[in-house]
């Protein structure tokens, strides 16, 4: 059991006032690390910071926008000086827009770009050279199903986790030497706020069709939670997982496995 202990590390998980960034966040805790999160304003970081301390635990709260690199070097800065060196980085923060690729503006997609691929670029570069001169570190860059699987709407979304896998191989590739692991996880279709409006009841209490489709093309038979990341995340973020670079571990009860009920 000593190899999944996180005692006396420091984890920056973006984007955890709620949702997956929450679970992964409290999992750490758990494991026995401090936990710093950020989160795009102070009203969601003071949602956070409540939550944690809710269930007894003592987070630091940051707000930043993962996508502008001023702020986030100097986050960081400001976290190795009140918290200490960041020992394990999660790039969580992420959105999504569900529109059809013909009608959506060059704008739409470069957001979705920018949060979901750049914004792990920036954050992972600002927290790389600690880990190097310390010749150690963890980062964990949540991907998706959509980083290897497209679906309709969903264009911006599946190119910037499929460059976020990428990105993910890349940093295995360029930084491994100096005894930092870069893997992925890949969380299948999990119940959060993100994933609300697939999952709204229709007027009479059923299922709409995407939900049932969800349902049906996981062998595990239901949504994911949060919780389920908890262990995986815990795995990439110990030393238990030391000579597992580059690695994609898709957690999604089966979906990729699987081509679907036969009719
Ligand atoms: P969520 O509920 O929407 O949480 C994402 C968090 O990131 C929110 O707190 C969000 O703030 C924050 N954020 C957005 N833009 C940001 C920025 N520029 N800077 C800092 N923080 C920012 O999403 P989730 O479902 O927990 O997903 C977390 C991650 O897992 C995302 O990368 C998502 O793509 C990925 N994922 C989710 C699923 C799923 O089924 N739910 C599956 C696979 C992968 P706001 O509330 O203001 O947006
Ligand atoms: C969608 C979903 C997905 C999930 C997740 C799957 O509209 O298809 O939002 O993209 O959020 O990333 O792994």
């Amino acid at each position: 059991m000593m190899d999944f202990s996180l005692k006396g590390k420091i984890a920056l998980v973006t984007g955890a006032s709620y949702g997956i960034g929450f679970a992964l966040a409290t999992a750490f805790s758990e494991a026995g690390a401090t936990i710093v999160f950020n989160d795009i304003n102070a009203a969601l970081v003071n949602k956070g910071l409540e939550a944690y301390k809710e269930i007894g635990i003592k987070a630091h709260g940051y707000v930043c926008d993962v996508t502008d690199e001023k702020q986030v070097t100097g986050m960081v800065a400001q976290i190795e000086k009140e918290v200490g060196e960041i020992d394990i980085l999660v790039n969580n923060a992420g959105i999504i827009k569900r529109i059809p690729m013909v009608e959506m503006s060059a704008d739409d997609f470069r957001k979705v770009i920018d949060i979901d691929l750049n914004g792990p670029f920036i954050v992972s570069k600002a927290v790389l050279p600690a880990m190097i001169r310390r010749r150690a570190g963890k980062i964990i860059n949540i991907c998706s199903m959509m980083s290897e699987l497209g679906r309709e709407t969903v264009s911006a979304y599946a190119a910037a986790k499929g460059g976020l896998k990428m990105l993910t191989r890349n940093i295995a590739s360029e930084y491994g030497e100096y005894n930092i692991q870069c893997n992925g996880i890949g969380p299948g279709y999990i119940a959060t706020p993100q994933t609300a409006p697939l999952r709204e009841r229709r007027p009479d209490g059923s299922r709409q069709p995407f939900d049932s489709f969800i349902i049906a093309k996981t062998p595990a038979a239901r949504w994911g939670k949060p919780e389920d990341l908890k262990g995986p995340a815990v795995f990439l973020a110990s030393s238990a997982s030391d000579f597992v670079n580059g690695h994609i571990l898709y957690v999604d009860g089966g979906i990729l496995a699987y081509i679907g009920k036969q009719p």
